[in-house]
Formats: C-alpha cells, sequence, structure tokens
C-alpha cells in the first residue's frame, strides 16, 4: 500500500467561510472585518476568506486581484469552465485579506442534483421554496467542490477550512463524506433553534436540557435547517462557539459540547493622547443636543448640562435584545427621579431598524424650525456686530455709550417674533422619527404606550426611538453609530438571548458605560474577568436568578444610580472603562481562534505531532515534529499584572484533547492595576 504523503502543517492553509464576508448582514460581518487585520499578519497570502457573491456590496468593497496560488488558479479556472462564476480580490478594510466570492445564482442549475444528494448522503431535507435554505445549499456544495478541487492541486500544504454559522454549514457534512483532505472547524455564533425559542415567551435557561429539539424545530417550520446546523456542528471536526453561555445551549440544542469557546473581539485602536476620547465624547455629545433640541422644539425645558443620553441599539429582536426590559425599567427610573426631584433628564434612544415609509413631518420640521432659529440668530448676531462696531468708531467723548436697545430694529424684532412662532406646538414632542408601516402593533411603540412614556414636561425620561441604522446621511439624525455612541453617556442592553453581543464591547473600547445582562456572553466574560466591574463602567443585570421584576429594578436602580454621578465622577468612570478597551483586542481574543486551529491540525493531522519523552501529550505550541512551531499569533497575549490564571474566556474551555468540556476551576479572577485618578485634567470640566 503506498503511504499518502504528510501534508505540512506548519506552514498550512487557512480558509474561512461564511455568508457575510464583504457583505453587511449583521454581527459575523463585524467578526471577520475587525478579525481581518490578526489574520493576515499570521497568515499572510495563505489565509483566504469565502463567501457568496453580493455584486452590489462587493463593487464597493473588493478590488479584483489575479490570483498567484497556483492551486487557487487551477480551481477557479475548473470552476469557471463549468459555469460557476467568481470574484477574487482584496477586500478593502484593515488586513486587506484575500476574498473569494462565488456567484450562487450559477449554481442553481445543480439545485436539484444538489438537494437530492443532501439527502441521500446526510439525511437533511430540504423544501422547495425556502430560498435561504436554497441559498445554504447551493453555497455550501460550491464550498466543498472548491476545497476538493484545491486539495487535489495543493498535495504539499495542510488545510484548515473554518465555518462560520449555520448558513455556511452545509459543505460540512460534504467533508466528511467525501473524504476531503482538510481539517474543518464550525464556530457557532448562535442556535437557530435558541433564537426562535427566546423570541416567544419560553423559559428558555431553565429547561434547555429538557426540549424536544426535533419537535420543537418541526413546530417552527425550521426542521431542514436546523438538521444543517446541527449536521454541521457534528460532522466538523473542531466545534466552537463564541460564549460560554452558547456552549450551553449548543450543548442540549445542538448535542454536541463544544470544544471551546471563541469569543469576538475588536481592532481596538488607541489615541496617541489618553483624553482625545473624552474631547470626543464632548464634541459629539454637542452634535447629539443639537439633534434634541430640534426634536423637543417648544419644549427644551431641561438643561443640556444636566441631561444624560443613553441608547439601546441593534438587530430589531424585541423580546431576545431586552427592549422590553428597558423600557420597563425606563418607566420606573423615571417615577423614581420624579419623586426623587431629581433635576437630571434622561433623554433614551432606541436604535432598531423596523419597516417604515418615510422620516416624520414632525421630526423634520423639528429640525428645520431649529435650524431657522440659528440662522437668523446668526444673522442678527452679525448685525448687531456691525452696528456696534460703527456706533463705536463714530463715538465722541462726551457721547453716551452705544445703548443695546439700537441695536435691534424693528425688522429683526419681527423675525424673531416669527421664529419664535413657529416653536409653539399644541402635541408633546414625539417618540418615533419616522413613519412605521405598523404603528399600531409595534411593539415598542406598544409598550411606550402602555407605560406612558410620551415625553411630557414633567417626565424626566424622555424616548425617541429612530427605527433605522444611523447613519451621517440622513437629515435628521446625521450622525454615523461610533460617533453617536461616543457622545451618549450610557448604553443599555439588557438582553435576554445574546450570544456574545457586540455593542456593549464596542461602547467599552469607547469609553462609554454599559449595561448588560448575566445571560449574555459579552456580561458573563466580563463578569468572570473584573471583579468590580460595575466601577469600571460594566453594569450587569442578573437575569438568571432574580425573578423578571427584580431584574427590571436592578436595571432601573442602576441607571438611577448613574443619574447622581456629578461630571468628574461620569470622566473618571469613562477613564476606567475605556481602560479595559485591551481585554477585548482580537490580539488577546485571537488567541481562541489560534488553539482551535492548532487542535483542529492535531486531529486530522496527530502523526504530524510528536509526543513528548515521558509518552506525555506535549504543549499546544511546541512539539511539532522536528522541535518545529507551528504558526504563532501575531502577538501573544502579555500578563496584566496581578493576574494569574485565564486570559480569555478559552482559558477556562478546554480546546484541548483529553480534556472533557468547559470548567471555570483553573480561574482565578484577577482586578486591574488600580490608577490614581487625576486631579487635573487638560480639558475643561
Ligand atoms: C469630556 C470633555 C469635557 C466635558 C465632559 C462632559 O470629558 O473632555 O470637557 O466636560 O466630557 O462630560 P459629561 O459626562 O457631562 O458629558
Ligand atoms: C450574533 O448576531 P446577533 O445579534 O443575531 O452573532 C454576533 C457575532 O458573534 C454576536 O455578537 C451576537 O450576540 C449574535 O446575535
Amino acid at each position: 500500500m503506498t503511504e499518502t504523503p504528510r501534508r505540512d502543517v506548519r506552514n498550512h492553509i487557512l480558509f474561512e467561510v461564511a455568508t457575510e464576508v464583504a457583505n453587511r448582514v449583521g454581527g459575523i460581518y463585524s467578526v471577520l472585518k475587525s478579525k481581518a487585520q490578526v489574520t493576515t499578519a499570521e497568515y499572510g497570502s495563505l489565509y483566504t476568506l469565502l463567501g457568496p457573491l453580493n455584486r452590489a456590496s462587493a463593487a464597493v468593497e473588493v478590488e479584483e486581484l489575479q490570483p498567484k496560488d497556483p492551486a487557487m488558479i487551477a480551481t477557479i479556472k475548473s470552476m469557471n469552465e463549468r459555469g460557476i462564476q467568481t470574484l477574487y480580490g482584496r477586500w478593502l478594510i484593515d488586513g486587506a485579506p484575500r476574498v473569494l466570492l462565488f456567484d450562487t445564482g450559477t449554481g442553481y442549475y445543480k439545485l436539484d442534483e444538489w438537494k437530492g444528494d443532501l439527502w441521500a448522503t446526510a439525511g437533511i431535507p430540504s423544501p422547495p421554496d425556502d430560498h435561504e435554505t436554497n441559498e445554504a445549499i447551493v453555497f455550501g456544495y460550491l464550498i466543498a467542490w472548491f476545497l476538493g478541487e484545491y486539495v487535489y492541486h495543493e498535495k504539499e500544504r495542510a488545510v484548515i477550512a473554518q465555518f462560520h454559522e449555520w448558513l455556511a454549514g452545509v459543505a460540512l457534512p460534504l467533508c466528511r463524506k467525501r473524504k476531503i483532505d482538510v481539517t474543518t472547524i464550525f464556530t457557532t455564533h448562535a442556535t437557530l433553534l435558541g433564537r426562535y425559542l427566546c423570541a416567544g415567551s419560553v423559559d428558555f435557561y431553565n429547561n434547555l436540557q429538557y426540549f424536544d429539539v426535533d419537535a420543537e424545530a418541526g413546530k417552527r417550520g425550521i426542521y431542514h435547517r436546523y438538521c444543517i446546523e446541527r449536521g454541521a456542528a457534528h460532522s466538523a471536526d473542531v466545534f466552537t462557539t463564541v460564549s460560554h453561555i452558547t456552549a450551553y445551549e449548543s450543548e442540549h440544542l445542538l448535542k454536541r459540547k463544544p470544544d471551546g469557546v471563541l469569543p469576538n473581539g475588536l481592532n481596538v485602536k488607541k489615541f496617541s493622547a489618553t483624553h482625545e476620547f473624552q474631547n470626543l465624547h464632548q464634541t459629539n455629545k454637542e452634535r447629539i443636543t443639537d439633534f434634541v433640541r430640534g426634536h423637543f422644539y417648544g419644549h427644551n425645558d431641561f438643561d443640556p448640562e444636566k441631561t444624560l443620553y443613553f441608547f439601546t441599539a441593534g438587530r430589531y429582536e424585541y423580546r431576545n435584545k431586552g427592549v422590553d426590559m428597558f423600557l420597563e425599567s425606563l418607566a420606573r427610573l423615571n417615577h423614581r427621579m420624579k419623586s426623587s426631584g431629581s433635576d437630571m433628564t434622561v433623554v433614551a434612544f432606541l436604535i432598531f431598524p423596523a419597516q417604515t415609509t418615510s422620516l416624520a413631518v414632525e421630526a423634520l420640521k423639528g429640525q428645520a424650525v431649529i435650524k431657522s432659529l440659528r440662522d437668523t440668530i446668526g444673522h442678527m448676531q452679525a448685525n448687531i456686530g456691525k452696528k456696534l462696531f460703527e456706533k463705536s468708531l463714530a463715538w465722541h467723548e462726551g457721547q453716551e455709550v452705544p445703548d443695546e436697545r439700537d441695536l435691534l430694529n424693528s425688522q429683526d424684532k419681527i423675525m424673531l417674533r416669527r421664529r419664535l412662532f413657529a416653536m409653539k406646538r399644541h402635541n408633546l414632542p414625539p417618540i418615533v422619527t419616522h413613519n412605521m408601516v405598523n404603528d399600531a402593533e409595534d411593539p415598542i411603540l406598544n409598550q411606550i404606550r402602555r407605560c406612558q412614556l410620551f415625553n411630557h414636561s414633567s417626565d424626566r425620561v424622555k424616548v425617541i426611538f429612530h427605527p433605522e441604522f444611523l447613519s451621517s446621511g440622513n437629515p435628521v439624525l446625521p450622525m454615523d453609530y461610533d460617533d453617536f455612541v461616543r457622545g451618549t453617556h450610557m448604553g443599555i442592553f439588557a438582553s435576554y438571548y445574546e450570544p456574545w453581543g457586540y455593542t456593549p464591547a464596542e461602547c467599552t473600547v469607547m469609553g462609554v458605560p454599559s449595561i448588560t445582562t448575566n445571560l449574555s456572553g459579552f456580561g458573563c466574560y466580563m463578569e468572570e474577568l473584573i471583579e468590580n466591574a460595575s466601577d469600571y463602567g460594566i453594569y450587569i443585570v442578573d437575569r438568571r436568578m432574580k425573578g423578571i421584576d427584580d431584574s427590571v429594578n436592578q436595571l432601573a436602580d442602576y441607571m438611577f444610580e448613574f443619574t447622581r454621578k456629578s461630571k468628574r465622577q461620569r470622566i473618571n468612570q469613562r477613564n476606567r472603562t475605556e481602560r479595559l478597551s485591551d481585554l477585548l483586542d482580537w490580539k488577546r481574543m485571537g488567541m481562541e481562534y489560534v488553539k482551535a486551529r492548532q487542535l483542529a491540525l492535531r486531529r486530522a493531522y496527530p502523526d504530524s505531532f510528536a509526543e513528548g519523552e515521558g509518552g506525555e501529550d506535549v504543549g499546544f505550541f511546541d512539539g511539532m515534529e522536528g522541535g518545529m512551531k507551528i504558526t504563532r499569533p501575531l502577538s501573544a497575549p502579555g500578563s496584566p499584572r496581578e493576574r494569574s490564571g485565564m486570559m480569555t474566556p478559552g482559558d477556562f474551555a478546554s480546546l484541548q484533547e483529553g480534556r472533557e468540556g468547559l470548567s471555570t476551576e483553573d480561574y482565578i479572577a484577577w482586578k486591574l492595576p488600580e490608577e490614581e485618578e487625576p486631579e487635573d485634567y487638560p480639558f475643561p470640566l
């Protein structure tokens, strides 16, 4: 028997497969995009992302290139010759990784054949008219086709293929059935059943182990999708997810215990001057204040210096993202602020894209009215200055100094009066900035009606629902999301179902405190990692052990406590929050991806890894055949002071052969070094 040549595991090739490559849909796009820099630094041209081709977004995000790798050239050529159109190029983001995008439309001529094959080889059914599943099948078969041909042409190096989420998972059972010589990782960022079950009124976490998964998937019409997801999880060499809470969920709903946790990081950009992010807060806060003045025209009876901006944002999943709890807590906060005689005002923004027809006239009018007032006053100001200057020039000793009453003429006064009259309003400032398609049934609006948060002058909590993602091109609130977040005082994400949760993590790296829950991956991570998280502006509501009413009260307490902070306390807290950024940097978080890839190589090519002298298993990053070391991370994390034990969630996951599942036993919480709060700031308070 001829021995198959061993593949070179040291200089292996990495493919990452997802439907959101150069195509923004949701969280996975953020993962791939922010991680690109560390992965290309580690792999260079040996790293390629594979995704479906969305021509509109690829036109903006991808620069076409000619491939240089002979195996890539041969594989693309062969697929092109059989009618599959592809785009190979560079994704125009930090790190500029190579991408290969497949036009799934050109593979549909094989859809029926592939559906039959999927049933015959993997027992996965597929109904005729589920477009999303059809796309997943065509994409999966194209990926399996690509990988099969690629490893036929590339015989030297080992190949790792990492797949994200069920939509990219169809290729996994195919790789296994066809014995394609690649090693695979499946990373799920949520489970289908988890998302569906939580969105209904189910006590999800207390019943996880009891759900009849097939029946539950069947009842919701997603059995075939569930089969793809479960098939992917079971066919992968290494199965991972983004947090411990989702690992637990996956074990029960997908029936495979994940090998480890790969948390999401961010591409943290540090300013050279540490107070720069505080200045950005101030300038962006002023932009939000401009909008608020317009929105509340005629009702601007609250002081911007005593106003705090809170917000929540995300995919519009009312219960999963905890919007129900947030609104109920705002109502309680309103009551507490009123009854305690607080002189503060909270403006709470809810940013969730919903179906709308247009911007609301009232919202546009508010901005226009304030703009006219500002223009008129600017004009008058210039005139006053000019007149005062001329009168002063003509002044002689013995005369009266110019009288301010002469500075405004009757025309100016009429104009000012007109502007003031335009601000008269007989209705309350609106809640929503757009005209909703389904105003009467919208869950956010209905909850606001139920809690009677109507923006009365007496309300200390005002509410604004912006049912569209933010953009600087919007005429009502012209700000990009990041700028908006910087200008706010606090992000509030009371999620019930949140495998990771990028929104509070983004707040943290921008130095904005946030409230999250212990049902979100991010919340659990921070709770495990930092002893006194709330001091650092990371507040975690207990939605696990407390009843709903107590959780709502805890959230209201956190917000109320925050309204009582002085400006200096808020500034100090922002400094401490921003100091946590490094914990979320891909340079640290990416370590878990490195470990998962090592494990995948080990499982597929055990012979390439030597044993230690005493027969014991060698460490993860050493012990390669001939004493070689395989791929080092871009930057191994340094040790923070006073810390022992884990660096990332994966440190208390296993991601190693021979260790069963996830355990926290090695974990010792650590405190971030205390830093002196400066007495003086290099900016005005
Ligand atoms: C930043 C600015 C300060 C400003 C402060 C306002 O720190 O650099 O100049 O006074 O923000 O903080 P606040 O919490 O009131 O928005
Ligand atoms: C998922 O997106 P979502 O908002 O539907 O994936 C994200 C990236 O891993 C994760 O942050 C989020 O919690 C999940 O829910």
